[in-house]
């Protein structure tokens, strides 16, 4: 899976190309990012890529051209390398809800071509005749698309095959949809006793049938209580058992 990203700030996605589990499977070959910053794009001396907004109104508005050449390059990029082409994703508050369903998509497909803005937006005739998706990392304003595409491609790649040395540990995720769908349940390690407090003596008892069940309940108790709605979604998705929905009834 190859990721394209066009951004001011290209150094910002050291954080998921050089570092942590997506650095080393960067390393291995598992997934490639490629940075684009549209100012190798400009032609004018003083290397533009924003301007005012026509109509008046507070901060500047990034230009359509520099993005627009930064696609075409991208494009050709990919189809020299015999890439599959991928699409145009702006991040934008006003997107789609990126969530466990979306990285779970993205890491079956050829990849994606972030679009991250600045400023107060993008001019419109770049998002019309460019932009085939808008994803949206939740309902707050950041002052830059690259958080939202960083935070997505962590989300995405650890979700690939040999990015995390256990394969189990992607799939108890919270959120990992396509198993529980619920959240997960509280992890303990050394030491045995902290400031007084055990790990629970369950976890202790060597018997993994009883952790296993421990652990489930643990799940239905946290998502009740923080993610209602997801106890619903299992339940429409079949993910629930008769146990689960027997522990379900004895809760408060
Ligand atoms: C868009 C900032 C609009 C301000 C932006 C405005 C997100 C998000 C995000 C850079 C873009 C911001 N991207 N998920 N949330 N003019 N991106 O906030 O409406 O104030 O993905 S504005």
């Amino acid at each position: 899976m190859r990721i394209d990203a066009i951004t001011l700030f290209p150094d910002m996605f050291s954080v998921v190309r050089d570092a942590g589990v997506t650095g080393r499977a960067h390393k291995q070959g598992i997934w490639a990012l490629q940075t684009w910053n549209p100012r190798e794009f400009t032609h004018d001396v003083h290397r533009t890529v924003d301007d005012r907004p026509y109509g008046g109104g507070p901060g500047m508005v990034m230009m359509a051209d520099p993005l627009a050449q930064a696609v075409s390059a991208i494009r050709a990029d990919r189809a020299g390398k015999q890439l599959q082409d991928a699409p145009v994703v702006m991040l934008s508050p006003t997107g789609l809800q990126f969530n466990q369903t979306t990285a779970a998509r993205l890491s079956r497909s050829s990849g994606a071509i972030f679009v991250c803005g600045r400023y107060e937006g993008i001019d419109q005739r770049f998002i019309d005749q460019h932009v085939d998706e808008q994803w949206s990392l939740g309902d707050f304003v950041l002052s830059g698309g690259e958080i939202a595409a960083i935070a997505m491609i962590d989300a995405t790649v650890r979700l690939l095959p040999g990015t995390l040395n256990h394969g189990e540990s992607a799939v108890q995720d919270s959120f990992q949809d396509s198993l529980s769908g619920l959240l997960d349940s509280p992890h303990y390690t050394r030491p045995e006793v902290l400031d007084g407090t055990a790990v629970p003596a369950v976890l202790m008892s060597g018997n993994h049938a009883l952790i296993e069940r421990w652990r489930r309940e643990q799940s239905l108790q946290m998502t009740t209580k923080n993610r209602p709605d997801l106890i619903q979604q299992a339940r429409d998705k079949g993910l629930l058992t008769q146990a689960d929905e027997r522990y379900l009834r004895s809760l408060p």
